[in-house]
C-alpha cells in the first residue's frame, strides 16, 4: 500500500478534497494508495476534525515547542516516517522546511501554492496579485525543493482577477480550483511508473 501523509496548518480544505477523491475513486483498490495520516503544526487546525471523522490517524506537532527549525523538522520526520509514506503532501502547511527535510523526501514531496508560479512565491499572494494589477491569478502544484516555491511545476489552474476583488474573494476563487487540481496531481503522481 502506498501511504500518503498530508501536512496542514489550517482549515485543511485541500486535504479534505484529496480524502474525498480517494474515497470516491476507491484509491485503495484502484491505485493501491490511501491517506494514512494528517499532521498539523497547529493544535486548533480545523482540518484535524475532518480527518478524525474520516478515521484517519492524526498528530499535532507544535513548532513553537522546538528550539530550532532543524529540531522541529527532525521530530516531524519521525512522525511522518512512522507511516513509511510514498508521498508527502503539503496542503496549506505554513512552515518553511529545512534543506535536510526536503532532501529526505526528495521526489515524494508536493505543495500547492496559491499563485501562478514563478510569480509571487512566499506569502500574501492574493494581495500582491491584486496590487500588481494582474488580470489572472491561480494556483500551482509543484515538487518541493530547498528553494521556497521553486520546484518543478506539476499542475496549474488559472482564474480571472475581477475589478472589485479583495484578497479574500480572490482566495476563495483560487481555492475552488485548488480542490480540483490537487487531487488530480496526486492521482498523476501515484500513477507514475515506480
Ligand atoms: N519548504 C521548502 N523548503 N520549500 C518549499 O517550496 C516550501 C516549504 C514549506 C512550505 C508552502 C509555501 C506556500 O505554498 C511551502 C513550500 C510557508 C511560508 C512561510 O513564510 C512560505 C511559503 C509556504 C509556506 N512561513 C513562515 C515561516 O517562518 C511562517 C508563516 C506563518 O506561520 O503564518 O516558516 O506558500
Ligand atoms: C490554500 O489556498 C493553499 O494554497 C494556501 O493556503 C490555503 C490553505 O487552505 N497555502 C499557502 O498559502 C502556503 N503558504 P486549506 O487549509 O483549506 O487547504
Amino acid at each position: 500500500m502506498k501511504n500518503i501523509v498530508i501536512l496542514i496548518s489550517g482549515s485543511g480544505s485541500n486535504m479534505a478534497a484529496i480524502v474525498r477523491r480517494a474515497q470516491q475513486e476507491n484509491w485503495e483498490a484502484r491505485l493501491g494508495a490511501r491517506v494514512a495520516a494528517v499532521i498539523s503544526n497547529k493544535a486548533d487546525a480545523k482540518g484535524l476534525v475532518f480527518a478524525k471523522e474520516q478515521g484517519i490517524s492524526t498528530a499535532v506537532l507544535d513548532h513553537k515547542a522546538f528550539p530550532s527549525r532543524e529540531a522541529f523538522d527532525a521530530a516531524l520526520t519521525q512522525d511522518i516516517d512512522r507511516h513509511a509514506p510514498a508521498l508527502v503532501v503539503l496542503a496549506g502547511f505554513m512552515r518553511i522546511l529545512t534543506p535536510g527535510f526536503v532532501q529526505h523526501y526528495a521526489g515524494r514531496l508536493l505543495n500547492i501554492h496559491p499563485s501562478l508560479l514563478p510569480a509571487f512565491p512566499g506569502l500574501h499572494t492574493h494581495e500582491r496579485a491584486i496590487e500588481a494589477g494582474c488580470k489572472f491569478a491561480g494556483a500551482t502544484v509543484h515538487e518541493v525543493t530547498a528553494e521556497l516555491d521553486h520546484g518543478p511545476i506539476l499542475a496549474q489552474a488559472v482564474v480571472p482577477v475581477l475589478p472589485d476583488d479583495t484578497p479574500d474573494v480572490l482566495a476563495a476563487r483560487v481555492l475552488t480550483q485548488e480542490h480540483r487540481i490537487y487531487p488530480q496531481a496526486v492521482v498523476d503522481f501515484l500513477k507514475r511508473p515506480a
